[in-house]
């Protein structure tokens, strides 16, 4: 004889939900626009292993250039791109050597 089978019918999982930020030109990366002088989120809060990819949408050459040096853009002209990934936790904040008025935050949470 078989063993009978359980009359409780099997718990169902609950749905996964997608904990997703806006979606991106590529998952999981936060977009900042660079645009009329100003970094655009700013500041911008994120997980570790997080990859921020900034856009010049300005006709003026920005960069992003890292206060402690650990990312540089070089320059960036209208629709050029920079992405850095950010692997330690922190707070980085970052100018644009063109114009050090300029200033972006980005904190990195573990
Ligand atoms: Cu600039």
């Amino acid at each position: 004889m078989p063993t009978t089978p359980p009359t409780t019918a099997p718990t169902l999982a609950p749905p996964i939900v997608a904990l997703t930020p806006a979606p991106t030109a590529e998952s999981g990366a936060i977009a900042v626009d660079i645009i009329g002088f100003v970094y655009e989120p700013n500041p911008v809060v994120i997980r570790v292993g997080t990859t921020v990819i900034w856009t010049n949408r300005d006709t003026t050459v920005h960069t992003v250039t890292a206060e402690d040096a650990s990312f540089e853009s070089g320059l960036l002209t209208l629709g050029a791109t920079f992405r850095f990934t950010f692997t330690q936790p922190g707070e980085f904040s970052y100018i644009c050597t063109r114009h050090p008025a300029m200033v972006g935050i980005v904190q990195v949470t573990p």
